[in-house]
């Protein structure tokens, strides 16, 4: 509880990246998790297909059962822009494996060295994410919502703001 914000979960602000933490409460149809944040210009080493390491300005948006590194916790949604290639991946990984990717999308809607603000909404069969104001992918479940705890954010980015709203 946080005075003020009706017992909701304190905003998250200027967190160091790589980011990890909780969400508390987990998820419900109606959450929405909004992130306010920046793309930083350049690339970084990201490991692709094989694990060959490649060049990529990416940065990723995880959806996570729990904080593990060994194993790996479960991913119910990788968000994951990459700025060069110009799309954005969704995927899920599942006892460690990264099951089918997701790559249709409109418009690219992100930009190295530019502002940008997701929300992603938690509905009963599906996430829902818009950005910068705009409805721009869904995601059906794969993993049961309700298992998710935790956010992970890292890469080519820097967080202004994590903000966590019941939708009540
Ligand atoms: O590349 O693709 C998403 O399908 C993999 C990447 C992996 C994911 C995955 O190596 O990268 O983006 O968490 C990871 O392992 C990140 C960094 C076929």
């Amino acid at each position: 509880a946080y005075p003020g914000f009706g017992g909701m979960q304190a905003p998250v602000v200027n967190p160091h990246i790589p980011y990890i933490g909780e969400i508390q409460g987990g998820l419900q149809p109606g959450k929405m998790i909004t992130i306010q944040g920046f793309v930083i210009p350049g690339a970084d080493r990201k490991p692709g297909l094989f694990g060959i390491m490649y060049e990529e300005c990416w940065f990723h948006v995880n959806l996570q059962c729990g904080a593990s590194t060994q194993p790996r916790a479960d991913i119910a949604m990788h968000f994951n822009p990459r700025l060069m290639a110009g799309v954005v991946v969704r995927n899920c990984l599942q006892n460690q494996a990264w099951g089918a990717e997701e790559k249709p999308h409109g418009p690219f809607p992100f930009a190295m060295g530019q502002n940008f603000e997701m929300i992603i909404l938690t509905e009963p069969d599906k996430f829902k994410v818009a950005v910068n104001g705009q409805h721009f992918i869904e995601f059906r479940h794969r993993i049961p919502f309700q298992r998710v705890n935790t956010l992970a954010i890292d890469g080519k980015v820097q967080i202004q703001a994590i903000r966590f709203d019941s939708g009540l």
